[in-house]
């Protein structure tokens, strides 16, 4: 292990003297830091931020090279893969986005390029290229970013440019953004495969300025197009504890802004009130955002999913669902608590409530390895179905094929799915995949009783509550990040009352 670790070291300094001065790109050697703005923090520019040598907070130089490695590992491995001499991995940066004119909405990078760079900025291309098969360690990486232009600066502020992006993200070149399809083309010599996410167009501009005319010469001498997505999801599908780090954070945050939320609530306020405050605290306890736009539905607008419009009153003697999570350098939570507005849960409010905090106890007990999310999923619905039979709440008995029909209905979404950098993280791995140290998964159990629900008795319907929590995979107890959210009925009845 030592040994390995030491000899990819040696091969790294060697290549990086040697590239110096034998082509166009910038190269890193040991240059004194650019100490001036980037597009980004910096230790330099945000010390409040940034430790020496994080890319990201929290995420050091060290941490990236290592993703890139171990990618380059994982991608080796898959099948037919080392038949070809070379691997040319493409993976885009988001573009700008505009909410209208020249006025940008916040920007937000593709996770796939900021797991593998940490570069904050619009409009760039990781290209990683890998000449052997049996040295991960030996591939080059090259960082494509628009060239620094004042009047550009003037408007949107610092960029990084070309010595900027090289010096703080340590990718081993860097080179204008416009080159990037001629250095593509230039590659395209003996048996190749080609890993460009080509069915996700992140960056329309740059695929077709950029990228099309490269692909297309590719397919005319027969290579092999590969999908990006589908090898990196598995591997940020495993957190590093670093990751787990951020994600706790992430976790902490929102927690503190649902107790602050709960114990301002009042009978006849404003969903859009409840969003301002929670937003506001999220952002005051270090979140740059929320993770999505939140869930806040009074009433009977719970057992609306994804109800976002978040402008009625929450009327005396209903509940709020909220559904909201907390973007913190790159990773988020995502939690849900439903709670009475004027503090008082009513009993049946209390008792359904209970049925599925009890529901999601028993589920998140299941989070360890060897389980899957389908077979929590399984559970949580056998578990529902008994609970509103025991608490009273079917109006007539069941058979139990009656009762999993019912329960799909009241309940209409899995019992969870994955989380990290993006909220439905890693969409591609399966849920019928088994649990592993390292994996962050929401569980969210939840019952949506409409108000013309005639199954039900009537005094539970209208009502839709969802609990949701955040929960780390470990070799032995599951690890809930979010447990600093309250969700007893006393606990709750506490702070809202407070
Ligand atoms: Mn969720």
């Amino acid at each position: 292990m030592v040994s390995s670790v030491f000899i990819a070291f040696m091969r790294r300094s060697f290549r990086s003297v040697k590239s110096v001065g034998s082509c166009a790109f910038s190269t890193n050697t040991s240059n004194p830091a650019v100490q001036r703005y980037l597009g980004q923090p910096t230790f330099f520019t945000h010390p409040h931020l940034m430790k020496r040598d994080e890319v990201t907070p929290g995420i050091t130089k060290d941490n990236f090279k290592k993703r890139r490695n171990d990618f380059v590992e994982l991608i080796l491995n898959e099948k037919d893969v080392k038949t070809a001499e070379k691997q040319l991995i493409v993976v885009l940066g988001s573009p700008i986005h505009y909410m209208t004119q020249d006025i940008p909405y916040v920007f937000h990078q593709n996770t796939n390029f900021f797991y593998l760079t940490g570069f904050q900025e619009p409009d760039s291309c990781l290209v990683i290229e890998v000449t052997s098969s049996d040295d991960p360690a030996s591939h080059e990486s090259y960082l494509f970013v628009p060239v620094r232009d004042p009047l550009k600066e003037l408007w949107n502020g610092p960029r990084a440019g070309i010595d900027g992006a090289l010096d703080h993200t340590g990718v081993d070149h860097t080179d204008d953004i416009d080159n990037l399809s001629k250095f593509l083309k230039s590659r395209l010599q003996g048996e190749i495969n080609v890993w460009y996410d080509y069915t996700r167009m992140n960056n329309l501009q740059l695929h077709l300025s950029q990228i099309r005319g490269f692909l297309q010469e590719a397919h005319k001498m027969g290579v092999t197009i590969r999908k990006v997505e589908d090898p990196l999801h598995e591997q940020r599908h495993i957190k590093s504890p670093e990751e787990c780090e951020l994600m706790a954070k992430a976790s902490d945050i929102i927690s503190q802004a649902f107790i602050d939320t709960m114990s301002c609530s009042e009978s006849g306020i404003n969903e859009s009130n409840i969003h301002a405050r929670l937003e506001c605290s999220a952002k005051l306890h270090g979140a740059q955002m929320l993770a999505f736009p939140p869930v806040v539905a009074g009433g009977s607008r719970a057992n609306t999913l994804h109800y976002v419009v978040n402008n009625q009153i929450i009327d005396d003697g209903s509940m709020v669902l909220v559904d909201a999570g907390a973007y913190y350098h790159g990773y988020v939570s995502d939690v849900t608590r439903t709670w009475p507005i004027n503090g008082k849960f009513s009993e049946p409010q209390k008792q359904l409530y209970e049925a599925i905090l009890r529901t999601q106890r028993l589920c998140i007990a299941l989070c360890r390895p060897g389980h899957s999310l389908d077979e929590i999923y399984q559970t949580m619905s056998m578990t529902l179905g008994k609970e509103l039979y025991e608490i009273g709440a079917l109006k007539e008995k069941m058979k139990m094929s009656q009762l999993s029909d019912l329960v799909r209905k009241f309940c209409p979404h899995h019992v969870g799915h994955w989380l990290g950098m993006d909220v439905h993280d890693t969409p591609g791995i399966h849920r019928s995949m088994k649990l592993l140290p390292g994996m962050v998964v929401t569980i969210e159990p939840g019952l949506y009783i409409g108000a013309d629900e005639h199954a039900v008795e009537e005094a539970y319907r209208g009502i839709g509550i969802r609990i949701e929590d955040d929960v780390l995979i470990t070799a032995g107890d599951p690890v809930v990040l979010t447990d600093k959210c309250p969700k007893d009925v006393e606990d709750i009845e506490r702070i809202v009352s407070g």
